[in-house]
């Protein structure tokens, strides 16, 4: 299956060309990146500009105006890859967050299930080690919390790292997802779980990111609790097609 991962950045200079070489020296030769970004400050978007005119086939790049989020990042980069026939999309960040090597792994798992999670809360998974306990509490705690609110098996339903099958994206009612943070990582999963997709996840282990500053705060956390009611209420008639 040929796979484009979708990369969102915002400002991330330092990542964004050693990520790129970092994923086209794996083993997935069939494997092309979509950048998406959203005006960065610090120029990622003339460096991913400069990736494209380097891989002009593996690589291209959706310029927006300014900064949108990181959901409309996602939701506008699916439809594009839809749009051009894509058989499978993945999500990535670009900081490092998400280590390059598991996407064979994941690749691997998506040829029999219809979504692969990269998972921190599967044996085998992991946050950073350096994560203060509060951190990893509040982590742990906010996927436990999520999973039994909507009552869906996952394990780790605020992973950014996926993989979902063309079939998966084309039945999801995107255009409503219009949450932001955390919450539009459960609510992606949620949807397709609801529509009856198989999932799959992989374990990965979640360093912080390398260069760069991290936009996690605590408001983030409390709007991604009560986003997690709000998805719970949004899709109470979501059932499979017949
Ligand atoms: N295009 C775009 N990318 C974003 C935006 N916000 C964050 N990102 C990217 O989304 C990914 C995850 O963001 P990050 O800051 O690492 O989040 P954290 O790991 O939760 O602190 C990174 O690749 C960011 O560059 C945004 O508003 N627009
Ligand atoms: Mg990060």
């Amino acid at each position: 299956m040929q796979i484009t991962v979708i990369i969102p950045t915002y400002n991330e200079a330092e990542n964004l060309p050693k990520l790129v070489s970092a994923l086209f020296s794996l083993p997935l030769p069939g494997l092309k990146l979509l950048v998406v970004d959203d005006n960065s400050p610090d120029g990622t978007g003339k460096i991913a500009d400069e990736l494209v005119a380097q891989y002009p086939d593996r690589v291209s790049v959706l310029h927006r105006p300014g900064k949108g989020g990181l959901s409309t990042a996602y939701i506008e980069g699916f439809k594009i890859l839809l749009r051009q026939g894509a058989e499978a999309i993945g999500q990535m960040d670009a900081d490092f967050s998400h280590e390059p090597a598991k996407l064979i792994q994941m690749a691997k798992a998506l040829e029999s299930a219809d979504v692969v999670l990269g998972s921190r809360y599967v044996p085998g998974g992991s946050v950073d080690v350096r994560w203060p306990l509060w951190r990893k509490w509040l982590s742990g705690f906010g996927n436990f919390y999520a999973r039994t609110i909507l009552g869906f098996p996952l394990r780790d339903v605020t992973t950014g790292y996926r993989l979902w099958r063309r079939k998966v994206l084309e039945t999801m009612p995107l255009d409503g997802v219009k949450a932001n943070g955390y919450i539009f990582q459960v609510e992606m999963a949620y949807i397709a779980y609801l529509l009856g997709f198989s999932f799959t996840e992989t374990p990965i282990y979640f360093p912080d990111r390398r260069w760069g500053k991290s936009k996690m705060s605590f408001q983030i956390q409390v709007e991604a609790a009560v986003g997690v009611w709000k998805a719970k209420w949004k899709y109470r008639n979501l059932k499979p097609a017949k």
